[in-house]
């Protein structure tokens, strides 16, 4: 979110993948969120409304009760409110400053930190999804070269990797996640996987330019509960159309990324995870 930006209950409520009904619940039970009201009475929430959403939530996936879990983040935000704003914003500043001088124990180390400092989902949405967003701009507008960006975006995805390692073992259900062919933008499905189990789900990840009617032997050895294909281009979805659509007719499939729209996925008979990988992983396990 754009600092100092305020969202409608409607907006919040897509971003982290929570009822409206349920963050009035936890605003007027726990007093979780503090919205400011205009004088026409709408209630607008800030960016630590969504930040205590999205803790109270990794702590329910964690097992606590509703009650519980308030409490330890009102308790939490009380104790750290300094100290844990000024280490994430630390944190955020040795990724940047890592990655601009390609010192790769300054960005892991940072990555590591953010690991201790907050729950994974957290992190990621927080702050290793919009890094991934920033390196992006920053290459578009020329401050930052393609070498480094490079550099920053392959020390996070081998980060990422390792914490796969094991997801996909267990009883929970079973995602299948890959890109179409040509996709190379694989990063948001880790996050995405990762936040699935925590939920209990396992992922079977197939990653990258993943031909889709290849995915069809898979579909039937491993019975998944869905499979997701993710892309930042659309056209990636466009060209697989026929394979997706046939593949959706053996299995419930999905697809995500910057390249989803409401109009692709009905043109494919398919459906749409729209938005946040976080929030969308939560909505999915709900
Ligand atoms: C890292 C990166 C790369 C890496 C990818 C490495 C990898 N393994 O993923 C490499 C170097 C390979 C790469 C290559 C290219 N890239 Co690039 N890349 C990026 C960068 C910096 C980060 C991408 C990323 O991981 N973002 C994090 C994701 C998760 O954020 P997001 O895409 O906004 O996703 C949000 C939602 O869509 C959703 N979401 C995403 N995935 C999923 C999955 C699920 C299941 C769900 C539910 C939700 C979800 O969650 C996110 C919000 O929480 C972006 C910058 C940016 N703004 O994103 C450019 C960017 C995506 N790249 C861009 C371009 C142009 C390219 C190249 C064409 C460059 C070139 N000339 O070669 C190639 C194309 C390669 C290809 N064929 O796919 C452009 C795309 C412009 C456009 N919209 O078409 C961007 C936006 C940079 C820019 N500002 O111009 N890139």
């Amino acid at each position: 979110m754009i600092a100092g930006r305020r969202l409608r209950i409607g907006e919040l409520s897509r971003r982290v993948g929570v009822s409206p009904e349920a963050l009035r619940a936890w605003e007027t039970r726990y007093g979780l969120l503090t919205p400011e009201r205009t004088a026409g009475g709408l209630r607008l929430f800030s960016q630590d409304d969504e930040r205590r959403v999205r803790l109270m939530r990794q702590y329910i996936a964690e097992g606590l009760s509703a009650s519980e879990a308030a409490r330890l983040v009102l308790q939490h935000d009380e104790r750290s409110t300094h100290e844990s704003a000024s280490s994430i914003a630390e944190i955020r500043k040795a990724l940047e400053e890592g990655s601009d001088a390609l010192d790769e124990v300054v960005v892991l180390s940072a990555f590591d930190r953010l690991l201790e400092a907050l729950p994974l989902g957290v992190a990621l949405s927080e702050v290793i999804l919009p890094f991934l967003h920033q390196l992006g701009e920053r290459w578009a507008t020329g401050q930052m070269s393609v070498a480094n960006e490079h550099f920053a975006s392959n020390l996070i995805g081998a980060r990422l990797r390792g914490l796969t390692v094991g997801w996909g073992s267990g009883v929970g259900p079973l995602a299948i996640l890959g890109c179409p062919v040509g996709e190379r933008h694989d990063l948001g499905l880790p996050c995405f996987g990762l936040a699935l189990r925590e939920h209990g789900w396992r992922i079977a990840y197939f990653g990258a330019d993943t031909p889709v009617h290849d995915l069809v032997s898979p579909v039937d050895e491993l019975s998944p509960a869905i499979v997701v294909l993710a892309a930042i281009d659309h056209e990636r979805f466009t060209n697989a159309e026929a394979e997706i659509s046939a593949l959706s007719r053996r299995v419930r499939v999905a697809i995500a990324g910057a390249g989803a729209t409401a109009t692709i996925a009905q043109r494919l008979g398919v459906e749409l995870l729209d938005g946040d990988a976080i929030a969308q992983a939560a909505l999915l396990a709900a």
